[in-house]
């Protein structure tokens, strides 16, 4: 019989729209959008639409099983549930044996691509705080972000996605809601239709940018030098709200020291701007209010991109744009309060003595990370063989036959292809989870609406199962999913409350309202309560990263043998590499008329992107829309979808961004030539 039933998506999306499942004997027809949450009015885009298509792919790992070839090969033996757990936790037995830190061998490897907080923490940190294994820092997003905003502001919400329709300015900084949170567009074009003017700061055109009233096509990395001239100006104008800062704000000098050593004219030049849009610019954000600032994440990745960051955030606080609705700055929701931690049913401190690894470089911990080295590496909500930086090395690294690689995962994805054993993981509908969102500020508690396929597990399946024949349980653990929700919600009074809502609707919103306006009901959330302008903590981090400190200009990695800067930005299609096996059109590089001119480029011929760490080959698009200088090859694809299995990320550098440990995606530096013949290997001759 067919039924239609609530759920949500937990996709790594700001927009978490609830959904309305049609399933048919534990099997899913079709997924659309629902009006429980304010934002996603009834539709949803096109991934989520074709989740089926996901779900019952050719590609779905449907049993347990253990590779018989070489690595990589692609042959396997299909086994049992139980002697895969035997196996796996055999070999975590015998390392946690070899002494106090012997578990350190093991390094937990994962992200959120679309989990919240059944899927993502829970019962794995526990075993893997419990073993002892190694620490792991998640940085291959927002890391750079994080600290900037929190740095300034502590935990505060920003402008709820859905005031920008009262907004008389928007600003999209490195955002491109088109494509990665598409319910914000039809708000902006509401505010825009009431007279709001919309400006676009992003090295491509994207569509909103074709649409705006003044585009910025920086150059990548360069947000730095144009925040802070922008900021001098405003302060040289004497259109910085002194009587706010005053109030509010630490660090008023000393970010106007920094930022008055930047003119209009020398930002401009280094952006490859002209200085008349940028005065234009000072021009709208000084006069308009409500001004709301959406910041996204294409700024963060690189050398400069958590003072990037810093530095915009600073803008509604210099500029005075706090205090009505719609006026403020939007970074991540997520900094909403709920009063309740997904920590509390973990039921293990985190030991922040045992030794940490940076996820962005992946690659060098298992080259270079000793006492012990890392011999047992266990992947699960993530697909670093594509997503992480120095894509060689990582899948160099995977590869070695010493290292055992465990890959829980829902498809047969480049990284599960390298893993000695693969084990079937369950898909959002096919489990419950709990998340909250980081755009709209709402809460879901999503339930399983469909029959996992083959013998998928959820990762609490998975993870409880180990703790169970480890030994590592204790009395009065939360272990269903039921008792780790019970958990969680019941340690305090804000919890309840969530809980309540959650049991009635499956939706929640914040204790305090979701729809707060910043300083008006909202507050930093720093232990003074004030903004923190240059937050000596970031300041010492930032120089610890590059010797000289917060809002200070790195010169840009290009080189003449590397002079274009690589930039990955997200797909409609996929969320980062999730969906990656569905597409069937291979990548494409996108170049400037004038770059593809000068090497002899034209649409549809077969092109190297190279610099000194590795070459990828594939297909070029000559593109109006992408600014001189700057290439395009889009995050998250497969290494199917180029010629020679190597995607954006092995052009990247692991090197970091200036804070929070940051992957630096864009500093990747290329030059791009025409390729004569390609072998059947997928080897090339440079021409
Ligand atoms: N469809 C879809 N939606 C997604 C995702 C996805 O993969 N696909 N990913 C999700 C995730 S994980 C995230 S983190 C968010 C990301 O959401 P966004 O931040 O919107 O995504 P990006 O495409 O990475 O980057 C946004 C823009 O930054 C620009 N950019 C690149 N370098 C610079 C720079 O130096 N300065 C400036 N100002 N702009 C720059 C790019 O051209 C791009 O248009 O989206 C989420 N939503
Ligand atoms: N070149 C370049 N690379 C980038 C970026 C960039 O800008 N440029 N940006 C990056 C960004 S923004 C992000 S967020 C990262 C994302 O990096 P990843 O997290 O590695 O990417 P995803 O594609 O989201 O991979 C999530 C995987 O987890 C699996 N999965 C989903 N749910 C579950 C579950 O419940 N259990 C288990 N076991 N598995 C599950 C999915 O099938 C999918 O394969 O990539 C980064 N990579
Ligand atoms: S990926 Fe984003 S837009 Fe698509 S259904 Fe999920 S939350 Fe909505
Ligand atoms: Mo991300």
């Amino acid at each position: 019989m067919k039924a239609h039933v609530p759920s949500a998506c937990p996709l790594d999306c700001p927009d978490l729209c609830g959904l309305v499942v049609t399933v048919e004997d534990g099997r899913v027809l079709q997924v659309t959008g629902d009006r429980r949450g304010p934002l996603t009015s009834g539709f949803i885009c096109g991934k989520v639409r074709k989740l089926a298509h996901h779900m019952y792919c050719d590609d779905r790992v449907l049993h347990p099983q253990a590779r018989v070839g070489p690595k990589g090969s692609g042959q396997w033996r299909q086994i049992s549930w139980d002697d895969a757990l035997d196996t796996i936790a055999a070999r975590m037995a015998a390392l946690r044996a070899r002494g106090p830190r012997g578990a350190e061998a093991i390094l937990p490897y994962h992200y959120g691509g679309s989990n919240g907080w059944l899927t993502e923490g829970a019962l794995a940190d526990r075993l893997f705080r419990r073993l002892g294994a190694t620490r792991f820092d998640r940085t291959l997003c927002a890391a750079a972000a994080t600290a900037a905003t929190r740095g300034l502001y502590g935990m505060m919400p920003g402008v709820p996605l859905e005031d920008y329709a009262h907004a008389k300015l928007i600003v999209l900084w490195g955002v491109n809601p088109s494509a990665t949170g598409i319910h914000l567009v039809p708000v902006i074009e509401r505010a825009r239709a009431a007279g709001a003017t919309l400006v676009v700061i992003d090295p491509r055109s994207t569509p909103l940018a074709h649409r705006a009233d003044l585009h910025l096509a920086l150059r990548p990395g360069t947000d730095l030098p144009v925040a802070l001239a922008i900021i001098g100006e405003l302060f040289r104008r004497g259109t910085a709200d002194r009587e706010f800062l005053a109030a509010h704000a630490t660090g008023v000098a000393e970010l106007e020291a920094r930022a008055r050593a930047w003119t209009l004219e020398a930002a401009a030049e280094i952006a490859g701007l002209a200085v008349s849009d940028l005065a234009r610019f000072v021009e709208l954000y000084a006069s308009a209010s409500p001004a709301a600032l959406r910041c996204g994440w294409g700024l963060e990745r690189n050398r400069n991109g958590g003072s990037a960051v810093a530095a915009v955030l600073a803008l509604p606080a210099v500029a005075g744009k706090f205090g009505v609705r719609g006026g403020g700055y939007t970074m991540s929701n997520g900094d909403a309060r709920w009063g309740v931690s997904s920590e509390t049913a973990v039921e293990e401190p985190d030991d922040e003595a045992r030794r940490i690894v940076n996820m962005s470089q992946l690659s060098r911990a298992l080259r270079e990370v000793q006492d012990p080295a890392i011999e047992m590496l266990f992947v699960y909500n993530c697909n670093p063989a594509v997503t992480a930086p120095d894509q060689r090395g990582v899948v160099a690294q995977l590869a070695r036959e010493e290292l055992f690689v465990v890959v829980h995962e829902q498809v047969m994805t480049d990284t599960a292809m390298l893993a000695d054993i693969v084990l079937p993981a369950t898909t959002f509908l096919e489990h419950r989870d709990v998340r909250r969102g980081y755009g709209s500020m709402r809460m879901f508690d999503s339930p399983a609406v469909a029959t996992p396929v083959g013998e998928a597990r959820s990762n609490n399946e998975l993870f409880g199962a180990l703790l169970a024949q480890l030994g590592l349980e204790r009395p009065g653990d939360a272990r269903t999913d039921a008792e780790l929700v019970a958990k969680t919600f019941g340690a305090t009074p804000d919890g309840e409350a969530i809980a309540a809502q959650l049991a009635t609707r499956g939706i929640a919103e914040p204790p305090n309202g979701p729809n707060r306006v910043m300083f008006v009901d909202a507050f930093p959330g720093t232990p003074d309560g004030k903004i923190h302008l240059v937050p000596p903590a970031l300041d010492a981090e930032a120089r610890a990263a590059n010797g000289v400190g917060l809002y200070t200009y790195q010169r840009d990695p290009g080189t003449d043998a590397y002079p274009l800067a690589l930039i990955s930005p997200a797909l409609a299609t996929q969320i980062s590499s999730t969906f990656g096996q569905l597409r069937r059109a291979p990548a494409e590089l996108e170049l400037s008329p004038a770059d593809a001119a000068a090497r002899g480029i034209t649409t549809g011929a077969t092109v190297r992107v190279f610099n000194a760490t590795a070459e990828v080959v594939c297909t070029a698009r000559v593109s109006p829309d992408v600014r001189l200088g700057v290439v395009v090859l889009a995050k998250g694809l497969w290494r199917k979808h180029t010629a020679n299995g190597f995607t954006a990320n092995a052009l990247v550098p692991d090197a970091l961004a200036d804070l929070g440990g940051q992957a630096a995606y864009n500093d990747a530096r290329v030059d791009v030539g025409t390729v004569s013949k390609l072998s059947s290997m997928g080897s090339v001759d440079p021409e």
